[in-house]
């Protein structure tokens, strides 16, 4: 339980609805990534990362009925439950470029960090 002020920024702009979003150009890499995960599944479904930088997504379920009631990338051994509104912190560190998938535990509700 170490205390992460940049979390609690993060909730509350997930909470302000992306009400300051950067729409345009792609986000930097390094910050935390928001992921919503809505009736249309994960928000937004890709995300970009680089390899042998570490990757921070930060997910929040906002509905009650939907599949992905966790979060599951396997090329990482991740599975996470995501209870509803409630931020859950991923962290990865890609080694390669290409595709990373993450869904839900039934592999059906899914999105991809696109590698660079
Ligand atoms: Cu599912």
């Amino acid at each position: 339980m170490s205390s992460k002020p940049w979390l609690f920024g993060l909730m509350s702009l997930a909470m302000a609805g992306g009400a300051c979003s950067r729409s345009g150009s792609a986000k930097p890499a390094g910050g935390p990534v928001a992921i919503a995960v809505t009736a249309h599944g994960f928000e937004p479904k890709t995300v970009q990362a680089q390899v042998g930088k570490p990757l921070t997504l930060v997910v929040t379920r906002k509905v009650e009925r939907t599949c992905a009631t966790e979060i599951v990338i396997k090329d990482f051994g991740i599975e996470k439950p995501l209870p509803l509104d409630q931020a859950v912190t991923v962290e990865l560190t890609p080694t390669k470029p290409g595709s990373i998938r993450f869904a839900c535990a039934m592999d059906m509700v899914a999105g991809e960090i696109a590698v660079k």
